[in-house]
């Protein structure tokens, strides 16, 4: 159907530090069998969907970390992702830790299409947590020292009949990050998250304060900017570690049309109407009939907050 892309969120239960590559890639090929059997266009894998969240773990020398890192997309491991979707027409999104050759580290997000090509890729603009080992906290973040903020931007692709963005986890918190999307048309987003289910230096949040905070930005981020956003999780208890669920795609209102029931691996499918972005792209949201950019400068100049002075 015109318009249409059937779209498989594809939620990844935990996985723990031993697990190797080629199990979890067993995992996520079920996954998109799946999603292949239900019809779908397109499977939305998460961030760094290939290893445990192993930015929660320090290590003195950040070389020791590059065994999580993927050094060829496809390698030996992700061939069989590539193979089943050109075989069988389906495209993907996949997140993953990249080494270049350059020895570059990003978090990144691929999107690959029908053919099994990759069309797109998007690094980690917004980098959560610490670059040094930080005792006070109950537990480590340390994107900031295993990774450098991607170098890409938010680019958009024209595939599979419409026009696609990937962001990744952190990112979402940001609203620049959908406005620059929806400024290229954006009509639907994929989004990988690992959220833990606790806050490292504030102990008394909730889980479901967490929970509300991922679905605030997600569903403004979709309706004021008009677009699909497919949000998938990795769920559960990872090495002893709870990461949020919530694997949702939400419609350009913002409203959640359907979501995943469980912490482990499950496929959520919804018929996302591309053509159903139209109507907000046109009127409320209409950016060259309503923007005020001569006003918006400070979010392009200034990076911090920089109250005026006390009397
Ligand atoms: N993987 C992430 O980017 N996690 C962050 C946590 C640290 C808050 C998130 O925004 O969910």
């Amino acid at each position: 159907m015109p318009g249409i892309v059937k779209v498989g969120a594809a939620q990844s239960g935990p996985i723990q530090k031993d697990e190797g590559r080629q199990a979890v890639v067993g995992r996520l090929l079920a996954l998109m069998k799946e999603a292949h059997a239900r019809g779908c266009d397109l499977v939305v894998f998460t961030e760094l969907a290939l290893t445990t969240f192993f930015p929660r773990y320090y290590a003195d020398d950040r070389a020791e970390m590059d065994s999580w890192f993927e050094t060829e997309m496809p390698g030996a491991a992700t061939r069989p992702l590539f193979e089943f979707a050109a075989g069988n027409g389906i495209g993907f999104s996949l997140g993953y830790a990249e080494l270049t050759p350059e020895g570059r580290h990003f978090n990144t997000q691929i999107l690959v299409d029908k053919t099994g090509a990759v069309i797109g890729k998007y690094r980690k603009v917004h980098l959560p947590g610490h670059a040094e080992h930080e005792p006070e906290r109950t537990f480590q973040h340390l994107e900031k020292r295993y990774f450098e903020p991607g170098d890409i931007g938010f680019p958009v692709w024209r595939t599979l009949g419409g026009v696609m963005g990937m962001c990744i986890c952190n990112d979402r918190r940001w609203p620049e990050t959908f406005r620059v999307m929806g400024l290229q048309g954006v009509e639907l987003i994929m989004l990988g998250y690992n959220t833990p289910s606790g806050n490292s230096l504030k102990p008394e949040e909730s889980a479901e304060t967490r929970m509300h905070h991922s679905r605030l930005c997600m569903q403004a981020g979709a309706y004021q900017n008009a677009t699909w956003v497919v949000g998938v999780a990795k769920a559960g208890e990872e090495d002893g570690h709870h990461l949020i669920a919530g694997t949702c795609i939400i419609d350009p209102d913002g409203f959640v049309v359907t979501e995943a029931e469980t912490e482990d691996d499950e496929l959520v499918v919804y018929d996302c109407d591309l053509d159903e972005t139209k109507f907000l792209k046109e009127t409320t949201f209409n950016f060259e009939a309503h923007r005020r950019v001569e006003h918006y400068r400070l979010i392009a100049d200034r990076t911090g907050a920089k109250p005026p002075p006390e009397d």
